[in-house]
């Protein structure tokens, strides 16, 4: 498959800077028809895109298909699906690891693309659906033979992001009778928080690191071991863990259940895996957690379709390659109009800002162009009483991705003046869209907006075990999918190692210091000794 091409190098990247320079503007009157509202429409496994709002028309809507095409994007993804070794840089010291998370849910067909990785992901399945039997029927309890609860889930970044937004997303599917919480942050508050107000007898412990060495995770484990035993409660029979094999963590004596993750799931992409499926088997059953494996599927193979019409996580991919890298702006928000994605958004932020913030190619060469987009974001309506403002008037242009579902989740919805109040959510929804397109010509400067924001909308009926899925796989393919085109390997991290190499040396200053009241750090690390003095985080 490689040598891979930049995207400046493809034919098509001219073309569409040439495109860019006479590009549609959306508030010119009567260039949003009803003809164009529903021409401009992609389905994929449940999801509707609606793109009309997009600075598009069929020309660059062609040369955009160029670009895929000559970007094999494609042919990439399915390479990926079986295996191939794409999280590397040729060339340079790298992870060089195959990518397999869609292996996760490549579970429910006779032939899965990679046969091997499908396999143990559904060996995992079945410990995973026996823990939750014996749960379910009590034949595993706690000491005193009660039911288990609650479950802790400590993990950070991967281990956390992803599973947490799914679960929240979920909430309204939760089997009854048991509640998940999240510790992550190395901040003893956020643990302390949570251990003080459960019952830690009927609590169980999950414990998330692919790596098994992970700062913050230790050491909440350890913090939350220290509240078991303060309770005189053993941690061997709360604790479950779900780490890489071989990882220091991968020590089935020290926990009442272990469960793998593989090396080949990075830890962004890894909520399908075990990663997630512990926590959500134990809060929705292992059927729905099933359903959201089925809906990622799904979305997976409706990803393979090389026609962009035919494929949102595609269109989406490459509509935001417009607006970004010919359009020309930085900032991408997705905001979606339902509760339960509350924390989408910040997951997407580490699934796209961790994998597509690059500026070497595969190669190894710096690119001369953009890459990842800040990716920022938060559900409406209480975004519009908060940051719409700059969206609608600022000087800065930020597409928006909106996301809505037909139907809420719960029932119970009230009639106010004839509307519900789901009608009154994605009425604001649709508002918003048509809002930043058109804009409104004013004579008063102050209550002028300019449109020509471009914005689409994607939908489904409902948030379900099988819509979640699908939207998570959407975001990620889409993620993979901008990575190709850009050249960029968006399966490593090298850019959050400084911080912690650094944050490991003044961990060493501040426990020298306990040793040897005159210790000194400034021989050794001037620079950091000297901002630990300045911020008064040094004895003397
Ligand atoms: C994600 C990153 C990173 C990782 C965390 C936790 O893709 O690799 O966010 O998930 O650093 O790592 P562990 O699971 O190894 O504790």
């Amino acid at each position: 498959m490689a040598p891979y091409t930049n995207l400046d190098k493809q034919p098509a990247f001219t073309q569409l800077q040439s495109l860019a320079t006479t590009a549609p503007d959306l508030s010119t009157p009567d260039f949003l028809t009803a003809l164009r509202l529903q021409e401009y429409h992609a389905h994929s496994a449940g999801f509707d895109l609606f793109f009309a709002t997009q600075r598009l028309d069929e020309t660059i809507l062609a040369s955009l298909q160029e670009l895929a095409d000559q970007s094999k994007v494609i042919e990439q993804f399915l390479a990926l699906k079986k295996g191939a070794v794409m999280n590397r840089i040729e060339g340079w010291d790298c992870e060089n690891r195959k990518v397999l998370h869609t292996a996760c849910r490549d579970i429910f067909s006779k032939n899965p693309h990679n046969p091997e990785a499908s396999k143990q992901a559904k060996a995992e399945l079945k410990k995973l659906a026996a823990f939750l039997m014996e749960l379910d029927q009590g034949t595993l309890t706690n000491d005193q033979g009660s039911p288990f609860t609650d479950m802790i889930q400590i993990g950070i970044g991967g281990s956390d992001l992803g599973p947490r937004a799914l679960y929240h997303a979920m909430a309204a599917y939760g089997r009854g009778g048991r509640k998940i919480h999240f510790i992550s942050n190395v901040d003893p508050d956020d643990g302390l928080a949570i251990l003080s107000r459960l019952d830690l007898s009927r609590t169980l412990v999950n414990v998330v690191s692919k790596s098994g060495t992970t700062l913050e995770t230790l050491t909440n484990e350890e913090l939350a071991k220290a509240a078991y035993l303060k309770k005189g409660l053993d941690p061997a029979r709360h604790f479950v863990a779900v780490t890489g094999q071989g990882s220091p963590m991968d020590d089935p004596h020290k926990y009442l259940r272990s469960f793998y993750m593989f090396d080949y799931i990075g830890g962004r992409y890894s909520a399908t895996s075990m990663v997630g499926g512990v926590m959500l088997g134990f809060a929705l059953g292992d059927e729905n957690f099933r359903e959201i494996l089925r809906g990622a599927h799904d979305m997976d193979q409706a990803a393979e379709e090389p026609n962009i019409r035919n494929n949102v996580p595609l269109l989406m991919a490459l509509t935001g390659i417009w607006n970004h890298n010919f359009l020309g702006h930085e900032t991408l928000a997705v905001l979606p109009y339902s509760q339960g994605l509350i924390r989408f958004t910040a997951h997407l932020q580490q699934c796209d800002m961790e994998s597509n913030g690059k500026s070497c190619n595969r190669q190894g060469e710096f690119v001369s162009y953009q890459t990842g987009p800040v990716l920022w974001g938060e559900p409406g309506t209480n975004g519009q009483h908060a940051f719409y403002q700059l969206i609608h008037q600022g000087t800065a242009i930020i597409p928006v991705e909106f996301i809505g579902f037909r139907t809420n989740q719960y029932d119970g919805d009230i009639t106010i003046k004839k509307t519900t109040s789901q009608e009154k959510l994605t009425a604001n929804l649709l508002a918003q869209s048509l809002a930043l397109a058109s804009g409104q010509h004013s004579a008063n400067p102050n209550r002028f907006f300019g449109g020509n924001r471009p914005n689409s909308i994607l939908m489904a009926d409902r948030l379900t075990p099988y819509s979640m899925g699908a939207l998570l796989a959407l975001y990620e393919a889409k993620i993979v999918f901008q990575g190709f085109l850009w050249n960029v390997n968006s399966f490593d991290q090298e850019g959050v190692q400084l911080g912690k190499i650094l944050a490991t040396r003044l961990l060493d200053h501040m426990a020298a210091q306990k040793e040897d009241e005159s210790y000194d750090g400034s021989s050794t690390d001037a620079l950091g000794w000297a901002l630990m003095k300045a911020t008064g985080l040094t004895k003397k």
